[in-house]
C-alpha cells in the first residue's frame, strides 16, 4: 500500500493497494476455472483481473488500474518501491518481504481510505549468500540491466527448457521465493507468453 499517484489516480483516493497472487495452486486453479480461461479468447489472466479487481473497486468505491495498460505503463515498478514492502533486488527484478522474486502484480486499487499494514523488513539485508545473483546461467540479469534478448537467446536452446517450464532460474534461487513457491504451470504458461 503507498500514497496515491495524483497522475494515476482520482482526487478522492486515499491509498494505492497492490495487488498480486499468493504462491501455492489457489490462485492458479481459480484463474483455470474462470469463463476467461475457459473461453478461450486471448489474455484470459488479463482479463480475469479486469473482472476481478474491477468487481473490487466497484464495491469499495475505487478505481482499479492495471500493469499492462500501456505504453506508457502505469509505473507499477516504481509504486512498488514506494510501497515500502518491495525493493529492487541486486537482480534488477522486485523482491518481496514475504513473496520473495515471485512477486508480481494483477492491478491496484485507488481506494478512498487507508489500510493499517505492518512494517516489512527488506530480505536482501540479511542475506548473506545472494543465491540470485549466480543463478543465471547467462548472466542475463544485473541491478542496473536486464539484457532481454541474451535472455531469450538462452530460452533457445535446448538448456532453457527449465526456465521455460520451471520459471526464471533466478527467481526460483531466492530463498525467500522458495517459500511461497508457484506451480510449474503457471510460471510456464508466464514464460511462454514472454518467449513466443
Ligand atoms: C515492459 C515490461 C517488461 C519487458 C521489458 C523489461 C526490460 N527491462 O526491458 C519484458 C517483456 C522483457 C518483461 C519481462 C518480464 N517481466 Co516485466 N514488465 C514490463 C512492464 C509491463 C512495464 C515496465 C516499463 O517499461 N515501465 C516503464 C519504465 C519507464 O519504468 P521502469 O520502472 O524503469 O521499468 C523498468 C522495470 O519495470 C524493468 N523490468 C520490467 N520487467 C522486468 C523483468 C526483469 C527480469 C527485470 C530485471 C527488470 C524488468 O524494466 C523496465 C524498463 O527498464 C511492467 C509492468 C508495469 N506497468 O510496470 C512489467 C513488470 C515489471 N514485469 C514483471 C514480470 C513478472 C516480468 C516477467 C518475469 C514475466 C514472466 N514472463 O514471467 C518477465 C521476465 C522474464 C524472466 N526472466 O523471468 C513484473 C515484476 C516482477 C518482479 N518481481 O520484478 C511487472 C511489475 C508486471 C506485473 N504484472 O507484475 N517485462
Ligand atoms: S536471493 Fe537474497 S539477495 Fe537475492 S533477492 Fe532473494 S533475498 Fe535478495
Ligand atoms: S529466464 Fe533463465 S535465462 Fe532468462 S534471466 Fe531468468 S535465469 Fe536467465
Amino acid at each position: 500500500m503507498l500514497a496515491p499517484d495524483p497522475d494515476f489516480c482520482p482526487p478522492d483516493a486515499r491509498c494505492l493497494l497492490l495487488i498480486g497472487p499468493q504462491g501455492g495452486a489457489r490462485w492458479w486453479d481459480k484463474v483455470q476455472a474462470s469463463p476467461e480461461w475457459l473461453d478461450g479468447a486471448p489474455d484470459p489472466i488479463d482479463r480475469w483481473s479486469k473482472r476481478a479487481l474491477g468487481g473490487l473497486a466497484t464495491r469499495f468505491g475505487g478505481m482499479a488500474l492495471f500493469p499492462s495498460e500501456g505504453p506508457p505503463y502505469p509505473p507499477f515498478f516504481r509504486w512498488a518501491q514506494d510501497s515500502g514492502a518491495l525493493w529492487q533486488s541486486p537482480v534488477g527484478m522486485l523482491v518481496h518481504a514475504r513473496q520473495g522474486l515471485w512477486v508480481s502484480f494483477r492491478g491496484a486499487l485507488a481506494l478512498p481510505f487507508t489500510l493499517p499494514l505492518p512494517p516489512a523488513e527488506r530480505p536482501c539485508d540479511s542475506c548473506d549468500t545472494r543465491p540470485c545473483e549466480a543463478a543465471c546461467p547467462v548472466g542475463a540479469l544485473s541491478a542496473t540491466a536486464y539484457d532481454v534478448p541474451r535472455c531469450h537467446a538462452y530460452l533457445d536452446t535446448p538448456a532453457g527448457t527449465d526456465c521455460l517450464t520451471r520459471g526464471c532460474l533466478a527467481r526460483r534461487a531466492c530463498p525467500i521465493s522458495v517459500r511461497h513457491a508457484r506451480v510449474d504451470s503457471q510460471s510456464a504458461y508466464h514464460m511462454s507468453r514472454f518467449h513466443r
